[in-house]
């Protein structure tokens, strides 16, 4: 006999609700770089390596530390960061109200079917609150921002992911054992992150993380399927589901934790 309900759900937000980082973060990342006549430009590999540290302010101060050096870079960049990053997020912003970016396949199904089926939600991320109110606003609408509990973003901790931290603080709010929540996640960070916080965690993976370790996962997943596009399960026991749906989640969560 299981010792607990399925209550709720608690998704990241880069890599897994939409893909994000390659032609979002990075490109808004160049735009405020050529706006402060920065010269340097993250190409699509450099910026995989860049995503080993989460939080955009965090991954500038790397580039600089371990990648790019301080060659043409103003004196006082450091103390830049903040406003470089501010920049950063309106060119983001901006991008997504022109909705280049879309969610990923399953996603706008499981948010609805959830929902429908009484289990609340949640968002766990490292990204900044309005790149995640721009996402979901401009790809399920205004009143999108009301279906969740809790939208755990950005500085709201003080340690990004790989830290738990961010989970811990989604827990609280929501006032809830981890026992009864599942995480959504799609990086190694992401999964060390939600299982410091002991929730049972389901990967759909991308173009950055496939090669990824996602030791200890329910469930890798290439994305979370559609009735007409099963998904391709590259870890893990579907139980011969083809999408992520409620039945299969509950059978998942039942597993880990009966
Ligand atoms: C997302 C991040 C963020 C974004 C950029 O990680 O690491 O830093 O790349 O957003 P996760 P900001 O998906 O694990 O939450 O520039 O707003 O930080
Ligand atoms: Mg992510």
């Amino acid at each position: 006999m299981k010792n607990t309900t399925l209550k709720a759900l608690i998704f990241d937000v880069d890599g897994t609700l939409a893909d994000t980082e390659r032609d979002g973060h990075r490109v808004a990342f160049n735009a405020a770089f050529d706006e402060y006549g920065i010269d340097w430009h993250w190409d699509v590999e450099l910026y995989g390596k860049l995503l080993g540290v989460t939080g955009g302010k965090e991954r500038m101060r790397y580039c600089v530390s371990d990648f790019l050096g301080n060659d043409n870079l103003p004196e006082d960049f450091d103390e830049l960061v903040p406003e470089l990053h501010a920049a950063k997020t309106r060119h983001y912003t901006k991008l997504l109200s022109t909705g280049a970016i879309p969610l990923r396949p399953g996603v706008e199904r499981l948010l609805n079917e959830a929902r429908n089926k009484g289990l609340r939600l949640a968002v766990a991320t490292t990204t900044t609150p309005e790149n995640v109110s721009a996402l979901l606003t401009h790809t399920l609408g205004e009143d999108s921002m009301g279906w969740f509990d809790v939208i755990a973003a950005g500085d709201i901790v003080p340690a990004k992911k790989p830290a738990g931290d961010i989970y811990h603080y989604a827990l609280k709010a929501m006032n809830l054992k981890p026992q009864e929540c599942l995480a959504f996640e799609d990086s190694h960070n992401g999964i060390l992150a939600s299982h410091d916080a002991d929730l049972t965690t389901i990967i759909t993976v991308n173009g950055y993380t496939q090669d990824d370790d996602f030791d200890g996962a329910a469930l890798v997943l290439d994305n979370m399927g559609e009735p007409d596009h099963a998904f391709r399960v590259l870890a893990g026991d579907a139980y011969g589901h083809s999408m992520i749906d409620c039945e299969l989640l509950t059978k998942i969560h039942d597993k880990h934790n009966a």
